[in-house]
């Protein structure tokens, strides 16, 4: 079916090409490259596309979650393997999921279905130094920033609004309208860190 649609896309001269780029670079006040940083594009012309919510998975290794900040669609299943050779006990107790998996060891956890937009803190019961995040979004476009501070979120053209969230922000970032076209639109920020790890920025809807 997929195929089939592709070729008609060719056929008709408009292809997934057609979809338009925010290209985002997320930095620290001096310069450093902010990674983890999660950014999300609300439409505001219309429904974004009903694709499937993508599967995700999130690893336990050295005691952490791997990633630590995740950002999957609303109705996504995640998998939270463990890579330790100790026993783990994942647990949320969030308002958008609350959940505890069994202590286990291996890959024997059942996937965790994320059915409700908002923010997820993961923890370990037994490891009160693990932390994690899972930030879920009805939209199907966001992305994460990498280790070089870069993201890329391709979308339909049109108007949206831009979340940004990170869990040790210093400040709350305003959210934004930015339009985007047939041409990729570059976004360079400065983000500052909070200087408390142990205060968990705010999470906006
Ligand atoms: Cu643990």
């Amino acid at each position: 079916m997929r195929c089939l649609l592709a070729a008609l896309w060719c056929l008709a001269g408009a292809g997934p090409a057609a979809a338009a780029t925010l290209a985002l670079s997320v930095s620290t006040p001096d310069g450093a490259p902010y990674a983890d940083v999660v950014a999300v594009l609300d439409p505001l012309d219309g429904a974004a596309a009903p694709d499937a919510p993508a599967a995700a998975v999130i690893d336990q290794v050295h005691k952490t979650f791997v990633p630590h900040v995740s950002v999957v669609r609303t109705g996504a299943a995640v998998r939270f393997p463990n890579s330790d050779r100790i026993r783990h006990q994942v647990y949320s107790l969030s308002a958008a999921r609350v959940f505890t998996l069994k202590l286990y060891a291996g890959t024997a956890a059942p996937p965790v279905v994320f059915d409700r937009p908002g923010l997820v803190v993961l923890g370990c019961n037994i490891h009160d130094s693990m932390v994690g995040f899972v930030a879920v979004v009805d939209s199907p476009y966001f992305a994460r920033t990498d280790a070089a501070g870069l993201a890329r979120i391709e979308a339909p053209p049109g108007r949206y609004r831009l979340r940004l969230w990170h869990p040790e922000l210093a400040e709350p970032v305003a959210p934004r309208t930015l339009a985007l076209g047939a041409e990729p639109v570059p976004l360079q920020l400065k983000l500052a860190r909070g200087t408390d790890p142990a205060i968990v920025s705010p999470w906006s809807d």
